[in-house]
């Protein structure tokens, strides 16, 4: 068919094909990040079918709009029917093409859009690109041939690192593993593929597709699968999807391209029926899904953070300074005494070259942040802060004087914060003159490495300024969760309740190895006693101690845990705790001290201690968590279901393959929940478990929880 050099664009919409010289332009248009939905998959093909039938286009391009190559498939389609053409459909049509097909990506080539781009037939990056499967962090595999293919291109080993890691690799690094033909600095995609396309075409070469490639696959080391296996049983016990990658990137070694094939789409199956791949992806939207808070208008206007006040400079304003810093927000550091600040310096410095050592800083980016960050024992400094973040003494006066101080010094606008985990957020606005421009942001221990920021709205905190810090969390790489003002907010809150429940089980006679076991096996990365010896058991000691003093009437009677911290006993940072520690290490190892301290408590208590089965202190421990969120539900301090399933999973490594804890009660069964925490509200009593009506109401019309 003739056609003029340049012919219009040919509407295939989200997909365009227009020709440029020889070369067909495929362009994908479909903002966020051009994921390949159904609209895309069909007019791919309806493109590349118009580049096949154009007899003036020689090679075809394949590029996308916006800031990023097709970043997967469309997560918001899984688990509904799908629509023809399959991904894979596409890819075999890419595959079968008469004429030379170039991948020019930018952005981030991920999942289904990097495998869109391996069945091309060269692939060319920008220098900033990233290329990656990340298909596993969704309990799931690449579906669409990259277990096939990406063998076939950089060998299986790397391969298979590259898929059970789901981590995407940079371009120069893709070059040098053979994923990208090129890497390309300066100009557009558009203008780096059409460079890749006329150098293909002036030496005439006309590349094999990426499905005959067998070369880098023939040199498999025999032993590889099994070892990867024996690994994955000793890591990842719990997961699905990785055991099948294995299973995939085998049968690309070991099978013909076309069995293959056919045997990644079997296993790729398996995955997404798998719940975890229901659990997963529940929360990669969940993390972006609380960014939205309900109520606070999308458009409400944010303040400008150019600077950022850090009142204390112990472990956690160390920790939230350096979230600055990192984010190249200048940090002025506060604290009462200089012999403070120097060791809160020297301890910011520490973590840095610690993560340098790691090869990921470079000394000159240590020597950077450090510059971002200005300590000071002067308030003065604070004038023209647009934000302070308080991380004082957990004492109410404390915190309330400095933030009289600060209402008087810092300027009109300035936003003032306190990371307190227990106290009242409204009673310290109040001693601003300001609690328009007062909130909580309560980061986690350690607050440079723990994603989670419960952001605690005051009963008088504009809008604004809720909008401003929701935005900076997302800008310093938190998961931002707006929350409201009770004791313990969310997080600490349901923590509160597991702990007092793991107290008591062993108070009756399990043993802290136990209960840890049993959490550890529901898939927690620590258990609850292994946990506190991380934070430290003279933490939750004072806030006993201070709960008793104060008259609480919810406050724990002194127990066992209470007498290891009177002695000393306060976790990993003395080497006894729950557990002791070997000098270095990290590893919990039961101590008949604490056996012994446990059996006097009971003496004392009068408790005869009797055989306590798993299945109670997963009950006890997990569904006492359910109750407890269902009521902060009903009250309003989280405003939907899906906020306590980020705050766990981001501030307590609630098992991301589960979603989350509501969604897993869901899962596991509201009905059968609520007729136990009934059972045990008559069984043991307690403010822990007196069933929330919500839990009940939900549980009788069964419908999930929070809907
Ligand atoms: N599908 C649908 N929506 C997506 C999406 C996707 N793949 N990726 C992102 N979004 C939405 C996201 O929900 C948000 O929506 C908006 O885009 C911006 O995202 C067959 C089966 C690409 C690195 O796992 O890692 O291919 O909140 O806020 O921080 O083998 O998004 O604005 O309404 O995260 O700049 C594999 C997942 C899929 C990539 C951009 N691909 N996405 O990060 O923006 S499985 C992935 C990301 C697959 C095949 C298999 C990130 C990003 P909203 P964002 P960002």
């Amino acid at each position: 068919m003739p056609s003029p050099a340049q012919t219009e664009a040919v509407p295939f919409n989200p997909v365009q094909y227009a020709r440029r010289g020889q070369v067909g332009v495929i362009t994908v248009d479909y903002p966020p990040v051009n994921a390949v939905g159904h609209g895309v998959r069909s007019g791919l093909v309806a493109a590349l079918d118009a580049g096949l039938a154009d007899d003036g286009a020689d090679a075809l391009l394949i590029v996308c709009a916006g800031r990023t190559f097709m970043a997967g498939a469309d997560i918001r389609e899984f688990g509904k029917p799908s629509a023809p053409p399959t991904l894979p459909e596409v890819v075999a049509h890419l595959d079968s093409a008469t004429k030379p097909v170039i991948a020019s990506i930018h952005g981030t080539a991920l999942g289904g859009g990097l495998e869109v781009a391996l069945a091309c037939h060269v692939r060319v990056a920008v220098k900033t690109a990233k290329l990656g499967l990340p298909e596993v962090k969704l309990g799931l595999l690449p579906g669409a041939g990259g277990t096939q293919r990406l063998p076939r291109l950089i060998g299986a080993t790397e391969a298979l690192d590259m898929i059970l890691s789901g981590d995407p690799v940079g371009a120069e690094e893709a070059l040098a593993l053979g994923l990208v033909d090129a890497v390309e600095d300066g100009g557009s995609a558009l203008e780096a593929g059409l460079r890749a396309a006329e150098r293909l075409l002036a030496n005439g070469s006309s590349p094999q597709p990426v499905s005959t490639r067998t070369g880098r696959i023939a040199c498999t080391d025999p032993g590889l699968f099994t070892a990867k296996r024996a690994d994955l049983a000793k890591r990842q016990p719990h997961l699905f999807s990785p055991h099948r990658i294995v299973d995939a990137v085998e049968a690309a070694v070991t099978l013909p391209f076309a069995e293959g094939t056919a045997r990644e789409r079997e296993l790729f199956l398996a995955c997404m029926d798998s719940p975890q791949r229901a659990g997963l992806i529940h929360a990669f939207f969940a993390e972006r899904e609380v960014a939205k808070v309900p109520g606070l208008p999308a458009g409400t206007p944010t303040r400008d953070i150019r600077k950022v006040g850090v009142i204390g400079a112990g472990t956690m304003g160390g920790g939230i300074a350096m979230c600055f810093a990192n984010a190249g927000i200048p940090v002025v550091l506060v604290d009462s005494a200089q012999e403070g600040l120097e060791r809160g310096t020297a301890a910011i410095r520490r973590n840095y070259e610690a993560t340098a050592r790691k090869g990921r800083l470079t000394a000159a980016q240590v020597d950077e942040r450090m510059a971002l960050i200005h300590p000071t024992l002067s308030y003065t400094e604070l004038g023209d802060a647009d934000l302070v973040v308080e991380a004082a003494f957990e004492s109410m006066e404390v915190k309330q004087t400095i933030f009289r101080r600060l209402g008087e010094t810092c300027k009109p606008g300035a936003i003032l914060a306190t990371n307190t985990s227990t106290l009242d957020v409204d009673a310290i606005a109040a001693a601003t003159g300001r609690p328009q421009d007062v909130l909580g942001m309560h980061f986690f221990s350690p607050a440079n490495v723990m994603r989670l920021l419960e952001v605690v709205r005051g009963a008088k905190t504009s809008d604004t300024v809720l909008a401003t810090v929701m935005a900076l969390a997302r800008r310093i790489g938190k998961v931002g969760v707006a929350v409201g003002v009770c004791y313990g907010f969310v997080g600490n809150r349901i923590l509160h309740q597991r702990g007092r429940e793991s107290m008591a089980l062993v108070e009756e006679g399990a043993s802290p190895e136990q209960v840890d076991r049993v959490l550890t096996e529901f898939g927690f990365p620590l258990g609850h006693f292994s946990m506190t010896d991380l934070a430290g058991i003279d933490v939750g000691w004072r806030i006993r101690e201070e709960r008793r003093k104060a008259g609480d009437p919810e406050a724990q009677a002194p127990s066992w845990l209470d007498t290891l911290a009177e002695r000393g006993r306060y976790g990993q940072k003395t080497s006894a705790g729950v557990y002791r520690y070997e000098p270095g290490s990290r590893t919990p190892i039961p101590d008949p001290e604490v056996a012994a301290v446990i059996e006097e408590d009971r003496r004392r208590r009068g408790i005869t201690p009797r055989p306590v089965s798993d299945e109670e202190v997963r009950e006890r421990c997990l569904y006492v968590m359910v109750n407890e969120a269902a009521k902060i539900l009903e009250e309003g301090i989280a405003a939907r279901p899906v906020d306590i399933d980020a705050i766990w999973l981001h501030g307590y490594g609630f098992p991301s393959w589960r979603g989350g804890l509501l969604f897993w009660a869901n899962q596991e069964g509201l009905g059968r929940i609520a007729e136990t925490v009934q059972r045990y509200d008559r069984d043991i009593g307690g403010p822990q478990w007196r069933p929330s009506a919500l839990l009940l109401k939900c549980a009788a019309e069964g419908r999930p929880i929070g809907c």
